[in-house]
């Protein structure tokens, strides 16, 4: 159980501009922007980091996230958009309650940033890491 401002949030004791609630899920506005429509998708759970939610939870943020990806796109008239999930502070979470971010790309200039240090997997680096995340899948 981790308490963070989102829990107060999900209280009412916090104002938002609600756009969503269930069951298991609440939607709203991001308070720092990076782009008009940029929105936050929170389980009810209070779980720092997506590899602790539940799977009721889990289920919920998926049967709902892609309506609210067409209520943002519809809305901001925006149909390039990011999802953003980030989990530890490395890798730049701040609030530490799952989230996703729906963050609408209007021009290469606003939206998310994104740095992608990519390189190509090797034949046997590949093999070697598929092979220890299938066991630990079993
Ligand atoms: P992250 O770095 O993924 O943990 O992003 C946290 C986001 O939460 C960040 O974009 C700003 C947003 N945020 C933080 N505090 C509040 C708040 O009190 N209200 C709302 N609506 N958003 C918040």
């Amino acid at each position: 159980m981790s308490e963070t401002i989102f829990s107060r949030i999900i209280r009412g004791e916090l104002p938002c501009h609600r756009l969503y609630e269930d069951e298991h899920v609440l939607a709203f506005l991001d308070i720092f922007p990076l782009s008009p429509g940029h929105t936050l998708v929170i389980p009810k759970q209070a779980v720092a980091t997506l590899d602790q939610l539940s799977d009721d939870a889990s289920a919920a943020i998926g049967r709902v996230l892609p309506r609210l990806c067409r209520a943002v796109m519809a809305a901001t008239g925006v149909s390039d958009y990011n999802i953003l999930q980030n989990n530890g502070a490395a890798a730049h979470q701040a609030v530490f309650h799952v989230h996703f971010h729906i963050i609408p790309k209007p021009s290469a200039e606003a939206g998310l940033g994104i740095g992608w240090p990519a390189q190509k997997l090797g034949d046997s680096d590949g093999q070697d890491m598929a092979e220890k995340i299938r066991g630990q899948l079993k």
